[in-house]
């Protein structure tokens, strides 16, 4: 039987002319087109009632968490920054439902970009609200570069990425904030080359997540279409 990938989605809050004003459920096209002609179906499982997670992820067979909003500083207990942007906690703790549930399911997770933050911080982590915060020297934040050219390097470690990506890659770059504390449990997986944590994955439970955008790369860079395929065939 094929299996299935749960996307959790986003909202655009705000409305849009386009839509009359009204709120909207969406998940950016790159990650549906780099999953076509992979072993697995995307499932978008739109934001709703964290006590819907367990039965949302009984539904599919791994989940990815996709980009988006800085994550609520609440969560790991920081008043905001400055520098902090748009957040949304009903996102936020939807997500971290998702987590746990799959978790609990033994289901695999991928985490890109936010995806990467989110679950750092469902399991006990904490992040830099702004890379202004720490003495980066990388523009992490790529614009107006085209999302599919790689703009800075990152060490791979021994991981999930090493057979996948080699000792060295590069990798697009759609950041602004980056982890701090690394959740117990988690391990390095990738490293920019101004020390920012690009990658890890748990030693426990098949978590694995990177804070780059392979998706965006992948038609036109075969070890990031790689890594999407090798995720679905988790
Ligand atoms: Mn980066």
């Amino acid at each position: 039987m094929m299996k299935t990938i749960g996307l959790a989605g986003n909202q655009l809050t705000t409305g849009a002319d386009v839509f009359h004003g009204n709120p909207v459920s969406y998940i950016f096209q790159n990650y549906l087109d780099s999953l076509t002609n992979t072993s697995a179906m995307p499932i978008i499982l739109p934001i709703q009632s964290p006590a819907y997670a367990e039965a949302a992820i009984e539904k599919v067979d791994s989940l990815i968490l996709v980009g988006g909003q800085d994550v609520s500083p609440q969560l790991y207990e920081q008043a905001p920054d400055q520098h902090l942007g748009l957040t949304y906690l009903p996102r936020d703790q939807w997500e971290i439902a998702l987590i746990n549930a799959a978790i609990a399911q033994n289901k695999p997770v991928l985490g890109i970009c936010r995806g990467l933050q989110i679950i750092n911080v469902a399991l006990g982590g904490s992040l830099y609200q702004d890379l202004s915060l720490i003495p980066t020297t990388l523009k992490h934040s790529q614009d107006p570069t085209p999302e599919w050219i790689a703009t800075h390097q990152v060490t791979v470690a021994e991981s999930f990425l090493r057979p996948l990506l080699g000792e060295n890659v590069w990798v697009n770059s759609y950041h602004h904030q980056a982890v701090d504390r690394l959740a117990d449990g988690l391990k390095p997986a990738a490293v920019a080359t101004d020390g920012v944590l690009e990658a890890f994955e748990s030693a426990i439970h098949p978590v694995y997540a990177v804070q780059w955008h392979p998706e965006m790369m992948a038609a036109h860079s075969p070890n990031m279409q790689a890594l999407i395929n090798w995720f679905a065939e988790q």
